[in-house]
């Protein structure tokens, strides 16, 4: 039973010194779960036997059925030592790569966290991704060694090599939080020397170079895991123990008579006891001691598990006396060993004792957070804390103190929303009955059971069948009428008949700042809301109601309509909720889509986004079975979007319902979700929809048979694939270069368009800059709209500059002479990896802040003709020719900009408009022009009646019979990159998976066949130290990787698996439209080459699922299948 009663958490949540906010991160199986299960155990809300089996956090029931966990989830645990009570806020989170943002909701409300990583498998991928989470956002960690008895029975060490083995492990870790250390202090020192570079004054003399400042004198020591600090334990969540060096140093103090201080030290790293001299001494490795943690503490340990597992009963009995337990006799005569080693470690060496006891002593209280947390938390974008009004920066004094007066501002942050099914909610559940009211229906039950009697006696004669009837009939027809009315009105009202399956969204939030009370009316910070723009709006110290107040773009004012205390499958109904807690909030439903921030004071910035690791990749289209449901399809959808703070949903320009997921476990769990909570309905489900990029490459050297290209004599080409795809139209000219010529239909402009392939460095650096190029444009349209309101900061200033210098650096050589400065735009969606080049020597423009991009304010005019060619070029990197994914890579030169006639015409214009305003006076008859066809003459013929509607009309020359001219402008922009594009060799780009496989040396084979299969590529073997586990690294193309996890498991039963996370793009050398051409190739692939095509087969699908033309040839030369025997 539960050993904690609601009023005891309310009393301990108030003494915000003894809260730990914690998580529990590891990679994907490392027993977080099970460790979760055997804290809440202690606290009697499972029982002891089932902790480990039950994994009560993963309420889900895929969780349970798949074994992972999905979601994060929190539960309030007590935790009394000595004189102090502690509250201890538990999150338990996912492991898997497919739900890392569950970890960084999870990280985001906690001061430290609890890493566990698995003895046998040491560190992994994740480990080092959680790791790195943590640092990021400022939390303390402890380590939790896990599955140490697999040390003891699969792997079969000794002691001693287990000891080497962990230490091992330690390094590792240590090695990992040193990088992350490292890089941290010399990012701080470069950011105080460019502070210093601006004050130059302010540190004279401080110039010499010397990379190790900064790492010297900062200490460290505290952030390494080691056991003598206290911060590192061993466990084994499975069979219920765990130990700090600590305990035993206790122990032995007493027994070996030496100081517990010392034992401290020494226990753990290579130290041995001399027991005649009660001293303890260095290891000699020559001499072969063992060391103490050998010793004293392992030893004991596996001659435990040896006696348990060989059943030597003697033995066990006198382990057990020995240490003065009591082991049941249940425990004792059973015979699964796991049972027993169970029954007798939990109470030797209790893992819940050894793991809270470190969260207590070694990680933080709410009270302990840093004003470097606190001023990261504010900071958004490229903000500095001393940049932040002054409003503002004074909340850093809340969030340090965290009180709970009333003064104090209330500050929330809700990582994430979550569904429970509305029934489920505290308030709307029966609630247990008091005393009172179970006398009440035993009374009642009673009189039914008489009256009964009385009936039946009654109808005594009566046949069987019709008695039964009546006795079920008569409880519902003889209402009892007091009692049963008063019973009435306590049980809740049932909900409507439509919602009784309704989902209710709770927040999952913390407290950093106040008490949150319920019914409070708090402001709802959405990420892009900006307080500077509210001191704007509304004087300072406004006075009126915050319902009074005007309307500010991303904030809302509301209540907080419940609280909640999360007990993992449960909610317990709160009051209030004092600073510091973690707790769930009801009602925000319709204000906060993923994640926000509660402040009672407008002046609170919302904080940083939550960093997600994983990319958004998988997506498939999904529809309802029965079209008539799409409605409910979509509220699904919308629902879905707002319970996981990854997922993404896209209605496509084909009307497609888009689901965007991390990878193939999460498509699956959002799938369940929609099927059977938020849209209950059937629905059908896409194939995968893989993305790709285009691009374009240099020419190749060689030919498809390694022949260099040129040597070889082509053969007539037969079929003519290559020319007609590459056709271009008539009217567009194209030099030998690749430059393509092409005017607007009204024939005033012409545009002259390169295209280039990209430096593979550069199309990096573009990817990783894109949210500065982002922030760069909404600078450059802001100056240009002359408002002129955002003041470059200096370090976006200083990062601006870092960019440009580092495009310059690998666009060298003569082709990109001045083209880093002449960049005019970056595509798709102006943040894309791809570039404009003006080269244009009329019209200048750059997409630069500073001087080179004031050069235009001259021609306003100019200015929107030049957003047309823009959006043009946005317009061509959205969609490539290929199959109309977007381009990467590419840059576009905009070599010449002939508007000559364009201005003659708009003088005609002015002059005939001035005539006409003399002469005429504006009654006019407008003259329509129809576009007959596309025929030269008769277009000639329109110039006529057009230059008259536009003069008489007033209007510019911007409209003519083919429709606004900037229309014209974006239309012909677009169509000229497209065939700039054409006339060079194109790629298509893959999106790749790294994945990281650890399989054992026998069925290493396998799972090298499936990859070979995959088309994935091996990068690195490894073998891990002391096991005959490898470590395979490999790529492998999303486009192949659906079903890979399942195929690796099923191949090698169970014990390879792997962990798929995007990294990168990556070209196919493919030529999607390569046909044979030489001799050679002939004889090679034959006519037709109708070996495989990777590219073009990925280009097919594409372009077939997307309802474009698809040139296949499905038979050519059919030929009579004939059965040669018949012949004869
Ligand atoms: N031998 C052994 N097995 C353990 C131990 N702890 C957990 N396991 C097993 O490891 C498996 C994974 O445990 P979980 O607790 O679900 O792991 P997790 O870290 O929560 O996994 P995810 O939530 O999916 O990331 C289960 O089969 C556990 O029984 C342990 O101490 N020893
Ligand atoms: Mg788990």
């Amino acid at each position: 039973m539960v050993l904690n009663s609601l009023d005891k958490m309310v009393q301990l949540q108030k003494n915000t010194a003894n809260i730990r906010n914690i998580c529990v991160l590891a990679h994907v199986d490392h027993g977080k779960t099970t460790l979760a299960d055997c804290l809440i155990s202690s606290n009697g809300i499972i029982s002891s036997r089932l902790a480990g089996k039950l994994r009560y956090m993963d309420s889900r029931e895929d969780e349970q059925i798949r074994g992972i966990t999905m979601k994060s989830s929190a539960i309030s645990l007590h935790y009394a030592t000595g004189n102090e009570e502690y509250l201890i806020n538990l999150i338990d989170s996912p492991g898997h790569v497919d739900f890392s943002s569950e970890v960084s909701t999870a990280v985001r409300i906690c001061d430290g966290c609890i890493i566990v990583v698995d003895a046998v498998e040491g560190v992994c991928p994740q480990t080092q991704a959680v790791l790195r989470q943590a640092w990021l956002e400022n939390i303390r960690p402890v380590l939790v060694i896990n599955k140490i008895d697999r040390l003891i029975v699969e792997l079969r060490f000794t002691p001693q090599e287990a000891y080497s083995h962990l230490k091992n492990i330690l390094e590792q870790i240590n090695a990992l939080t040193g990088t992350l250390f490292t890089s941290k202090v010399l990012e701080e020192r470069a950011e105080r020397e460019t502070e210093s570079q601006v004050n130059p004054n302010s540190e004279q003399g401080e110039q010499v170079y010397d990379w190790s400042t900064g790492l010297e004198d900062t200490d460290d020591s505290h952030l390494y895991f080691s056991p003598e600090q206290g911060n590192v334990v061993f466990t084994s969540a499975i069979d219920g123990w765990g130990f700090g060096i600590e305990h035993f140093a206790k122990i032995y103090s007493q027994k070996i008579g030496i100081k517990k201080e010392v034992l401290l030290k020494t226990l753990w790293g290579d130290y041995y006891v001399n027991m005649k001299a009660k001293k303890i001494m260095k290891v000699d490795q020559a001499k072969a001691k063992k060391p103490l943690f050998v010793q004293l503490i392992l030893e004991n340990i596996w001659s435990l598990y040896d006696a348990v597992l060989k059943k030597d009963k003697e033995k066990i009995d006198k382990i057990v006396t020995s240490l003065g337990l009591k082991i049941g006799a249940r425990e004792a005569r059973h015979s699964d060993p796991k049972v027993q080693i169970n029954a007798i470690c939990s109470q030797w060496l209790p893992i819940s004792h050894a793991v809270l006891a470190m969260v207590c002593q070694k990680l933080p209280s709410p009270l302990d957070i840093t004003a470097e947390r606190v001023e990261r938390l504010l900071c958004t974008g490229s903000q500095t804390f001393d940049s932040l009004p002054p409003e503002t920066q004074a909340l850093k004094a809340a969030f340090m103190k965290c009180g709970s007066e009333d003064t104090a501002p209330v500050i929330i942050f809700v990582s994430k929303m979550f569904a429970v099914d509305t029934k489920a909610l505290p308030q709307n559940k029966p609630r247990p009955l008091t005393q009172e009211e179970i006398a009440q229906r035993r009374e009642r039950a009673r009189q039914r059971h008489a009256e009964k009697l009385a009936a039946a006696q009654g109808q005594v004669h009566a046949e069987p069948t019709h008695d039964g009837s009546a006795l079920e009939a008569s409880p519902e027809g003889e209402q009892p009428t007091g009692v049963g009315q008063q019973l009435e009105s306590v049980t809740p009202n049932p909900e409507p008949q439509e919602g009784d399956s309704q989902e209710s969204f709770i927040a999952f939030a913390r407290v950093f700042s106040g008490v949150a009370q319920r019914g409070k009316k708090i402001f709802v910070l959405g990420p892009k809301y900006s307080p500077v723009e509210f001191l704007k709006q509304v004087p300072l110290g406004f006075s009126a109601p915050p319902d009074d107040l005007p309307p500010v773009p991303h904030m809302a004012y509301c209540s907080l309509e419940n609280l909640y205390l999360l007990m993992g499958r449960e909610l317990e109904e709160l009051e209030e909720v004092p600073p510091g807690n973690v707790l769930g909030i009801g009602g925000l439903q319709d204000f906060v889509l993923k994640s926000a921030t509660l402040c009672s004071l407008p002046s609170c910035p919302p904080f940083i986004p939550l960093n997600f690791e994983a990319t958004p990749i998988v997506r498939v289209a999904v529809e309802p079975k029965h079209p008539s449901e799409m409605p409910q399809l979509v509220k699904g959808m919308k629902l879905l979007n707002q319970a996981d703070p990854c997922v993404q949903i896209l209605i496509q320009e084909t009307g497609e319902h888009v689901l965007v997921t991390a990878g193939e476990v999460h498509l699956q769990r959002c799938l369940d979700d929609l099927k059977e909570r938020f849209a209950k309905i059937h629905i059908s489900v896409s194939e995968p929809i893989i993305p790709f990029r285009e691009t374009i490459t240099k020419p190749p050297k060689v030919d498809m048979v390694n022949e260099e290209i040129g040597k070889q004599q082509k053969v007539a080409v037969i079929h003519q694939t290559k020319e007609d795809q590459s056709k271009i139209p008539e009217g567009i000219q194209v030099d030998s270069d690749g430059l393509v010529t092409i005017t607007t239909p009204n024939k005033l402009a012409t545009l002259s368009v390169r295209a280039l392939p990209l430096p593979e460095e550069v199309t990096q650096i573009l990817e990783e800059s894109s949210d500065l190029v982002r922030s760069m444009e909404q600078l450059t349209s802001s100056l240009n709209e002359g408002k002129n309101t955002q003041m470059i900061h200096q370090k976006t200033e200083e990062k601006i500059l870092e960019f440009k210098g580092k495009l310059e650096q690998h666009l060298t050589g003569r082709k990109w002479r001045n083209a880093v400065d002449q960049i005019w735009s970056f595509g798709p969606r102006k943040c894309g990896p791809n570039i404009l080049v003006n080269k244009s020597e009329d019209f200048q423009n750059s997409v630069w802040p500073g001087p080179a991009g004031k050069a235009l304010k001259e021609a306003s005019r100019y200015r929107d003709l030049g957003n047309s060619i823009v959006s043009g070029f946005q317009l061509a990197t959205l969609s490539g020719p290929m199959c109309e994914e977007p381009l990467m890579g590419v840059c576009f030169v905009l070599e010449k900009w002939d508007l000559s006639k364009f201005e003659e015409q708009e003088t005609t214009d002015k002059w005939n408009k001035e005539q006409s305003d003399l002469i005429k006076g504006g009654q006019e008859e407008i003259k329509t022009c129809y576009v007959r066809d596309e025929n030269q003459e008769q277009q000639d013929d329109c110039s006529e009646p057009f230059e008259k509607r536009t003069a008489q009309k007033g209007e510019s020359v911007l409209t003519d019979c083919y429709g606004p001219f900037s229309g014209q402008l974006i239309a012909t922009m677009k169509e000229a990159c497209r065939y700039a594009l054409q006339v060079k060799p194109q790629r298509l780009m893959a999106a790749m998976y790294t994945c990281d496989i650890m399989a054992t040396s026998d069925v290493l084979g396998r799972v090298y066949a499936v990859l070979s299969k995959r088309e994935g590529r091996v990068l690195q073997e490894e073998m891990k130290e002391g096991t005959d586990m490898f470590i395979i690294k490999a790529v492998l193309p999303v486009a192949e990787s659906f079903g890979f996890a399942d195929e690796i498991r099923k191949r090698t039963s169970g014990l390879a698996s792997p962990q798929l996370v995007f990294s990168h793009w990556e070209i196919i050398p493919s030529d999607p439209f390569w046909v044979p051409t030489t001799e050679e190739e002939y004889l090679h692939f034959g006519e037709k080459a109708d070996s495989e095509n990777q590219a073009r087969k990925y280009m097919n699908a594409v372009r077939k699922r997307k309802g474009l033309y698809v040139e296949e040839k499905i038979v050519e030369h059919a030929e009579k299948q004939r059965t040669l025997s018949k012949n004869k």
